[in-house]
């Protein structure tokens, strides 16, 4: 199957990035033709820093490394490095109803917070045209982004019955467990990289952090460790995230903790964090180190995209009058 998915630069990863979204990836890769982008266009949405955004770019590669993406099997590339995402996005903008872009939760939760501009509201088409540039078949994400898959399908279709057959119809992989980690200062929401430090475990907080923060992760009143998503999100969160990073099912942690208190468990959670996270840290300092590499990589990448992605182009133009 082919496979692509993509994650911004900005922002630093949080274990909802990864028990969402990465740690699919790098069990898709064996036996998938896997696609990882970083897409730097579509973090320029939102205010950003331009003298950080290259070495923001640079660091998402070897984060990608570090946490088991293997270059021999996948192709890694970044978004402005294959012009045809940008070239395809005008042309879908053309076949794309306004209605449909006003409708996206993540675009009227960005337009309230931030700057509205209009990258903004056509975010998902450059994103659907990430996805059909290479006739992919699966997009692993989290639940957040269930919606722009959506609407990259509704294009998809719209395009094929007005042009004539050309994009594979794409669909979404979302997890059950782990689509959306919510933030531990407010587990009314979900734990974002535009959010405070406070709010999200980086997947490269030191071990002390870790402690902190989860000592100080919203809870409740209630004495006993048990899962409620509704009444109780705090804790169902930090269940969550134990038994993913656990391997077990909730109601096997549930039994483990029974009697506990919450300081106990949140004791036993932050050091089960610290153990899985440990590996990537030490990964992404030896990669940090090897930055001739990680850029070889890149490049190597963009050349394999750029073919792929021109190919379809000058079908796609050919389809629509533009020869
Ligand atoms: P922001 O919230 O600032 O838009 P983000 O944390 O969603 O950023 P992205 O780079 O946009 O980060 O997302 C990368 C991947 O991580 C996407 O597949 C997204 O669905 C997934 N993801 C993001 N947040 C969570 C979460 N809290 N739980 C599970 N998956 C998540
Ligand atoms: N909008 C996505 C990032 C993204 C993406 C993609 C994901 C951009 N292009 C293509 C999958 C496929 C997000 O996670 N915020």
């Amino acid at each position: 199957m082919r496979i692509f998915s993509g994650i911004q630069p900005t922002g630093e990863l949080h274990i909802g990035n990864y028990l969402g979204a990465v740690k699919q990836w790098i069990d898709l890769q064996n036996e998938n033709d896997c696609i990882f982008c970083i897409v730097d266009l579509h973090a320029i949405t939102v205010p950003y820093d331009q003298r950080e955004l290259a070495d923001l770019v640079l660091e998402k590669a070897v984060i990608y490394l570090a946490a088991g993406l293997d270059p021999e099997k996948v192709i890694i590339f970044v978004q402005s490095q294959v012009k045809a995402h940008t070239e395809l996005c005008w042309l879908l903008n053309t076949i794309t109803p306004l209605g449909e872009l006003y409708r996206m939760t993540q675009y009227k939760e960005k337009a309230r917070s931030k700057n509205e501009n209009a990258g903004l509201l056509n975010y998902p088409i450059l994103m659907a045209a990430d996805i059909l540039l290479y006739d992919t078949e699966i997009v692993p994400v989290g639940e957040d982004q269930r919606q722009h898959v959506e609407l990259a399908r509704n294009i998809a279709r719209r395009f094929n019955s007005t042009f004539g057959e050309t994009f594979t119809v794409p669909k979404e992989k979302i997890l059950k467990e782990g689509a959306r980690i919510m933030s531990i200062t407010d587990p009314k929401k979900k734990m974002s990289k535009s959010d405070s430090k406070e709010s999200a475990i980086s997947l490269f907080d030191s071990p002390e952090n870790i402690r902190k923060k989860i000592k100080s992760a919203v809870t409740d009143t209630y004495k006993t460790i048990k899962y409620d998503k509704e009444k109780r999100p705090g804790i169902s969160n930090l269940l969550t995230i134990y038994s993913l990073l656990s391997n077990t099912k909730i109601e096997e942690v549930e039994k483990e903790m029974k009697g506990k208190s919450y300081k106990s468990f949140k004791e036993e959670l932050a050091e089960l964090i610290i153990k899985e996270l440990e590996p990537f840290r030490k990964k992404r300092k030896e990669f940090l180190s090897r930055e001739v590499y990680v850029r070889e990589i890149l490049k190597q990448g963009s050349e394999k995209a750029n073919s792929l992605a021109a190919s379809k182009m000058s079908e796609v133009k050919g389809k629509m009058g533009i020869k």
